[in-house]
């Protein structure tokens, strides 16, 4: 028994090593916002998303919005004590400079919470959160073609979410650029592809659909099934 007890703490250990991801931790930041690290290192997603993809993203488009951002709140008292998500629901229908900089930001920020290494994937969810899926969509094959179709038929740049609406109802919301459907409370996103070309492009070129089919390969539905069950399903925004 002790021997087989090794070998199954041996085994255990291995797969952790083989799923570096750092524990999720909102910062929830306030006043000055700065870059995230990354929870992996830029390698640990491919073949899904190339390490070049992933470093450019993340260092180059992601960290354009920090300054902007700095800038804009620092300008106005009124949003001295707000998180990014308080920002973007309380302003994100008045103030277009914050609905795009702190939209660009939160958007990203849950984007590399959300993925992790393809090897560690569980690749659907399970409980409540499958549950609402199968009550709104059907079954969760169903749910993946309708949002691949949303993504993979965006008109120019933007994201497909899905989302929680203010019925509690489990839907798909695609925006353009950077607005964010936490604007105006229209729904709380859980789960969004960014359909920018800078997502993609280097690697997959024009071929859309292979990059939406195989970016379900990285999808953390563990943390998922997290954040619908302390955030999303009580009605509240993921933190970052
Ligand atoms: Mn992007």
């Amino acid at each position: 028994m002790i021997w087989l007890g090794k070998r199954i703490i041996f085994l255990l250990s291995l797969v952790y090593a083989l799923c570096p991801k750092d524990e999720y931790k909102p910062r929830n930041e306030i006043n000055v916002f700065s870059l995230p690290t990354l929870p992996y290192n830029y390698k640990e997603l491919e073949p899904v998303l190339w390490s070049q993809i992933v470093y450019f993203h993340h260092k180059k488009e992601h960290a354009k919005f920090i300054e902007p951002l700095n800038l804009l709140i620092a300008e106005d008292s009124t949003y001295e004590s707000l998180t990014v998500t308080d920002l973007i629901i309380q302003f994100g229908l008045q103030n277009n400079d914050i609905a795009l900089n702190a939209g660009g930001y939160y958007n990203h920020a849950l984007l590399w919470w959300s993925l992790l290494p393809s090897s560690c994937n569980k690749h659907q969810p399970e409980g409540q959160l499958l549950e609402d899926i199968e009550m709104y969509f059907g079954d969760f094959e169903t749910f993946k073609d309708e949002f691949s179709r949303r993504a993979i038929s965006l008109f120019g740049s933007g994201w497909i979410w899905l989302c929680r609406n203010p019925d509690g109802h489990l839907i798909i919301n695609g925006k353009n650029s950077e607005y964010s459907p936490l604007a105006g409370n229209e729904c709380l996103p859980l789960l969004g592809i960014d359909m920018w070309e800078h997502a993609y492009y280097l690697f997959y070129m024009d071929d859309i659909e292979d990059y939406v089919y195989r970016w379900w390969g990285i999808v953390d539905w563990e943390l998922i099934e997290y954040w619908y069950q302390e955030y999303v399903s009580q009605g509240l925004p993921v933190p970052v």
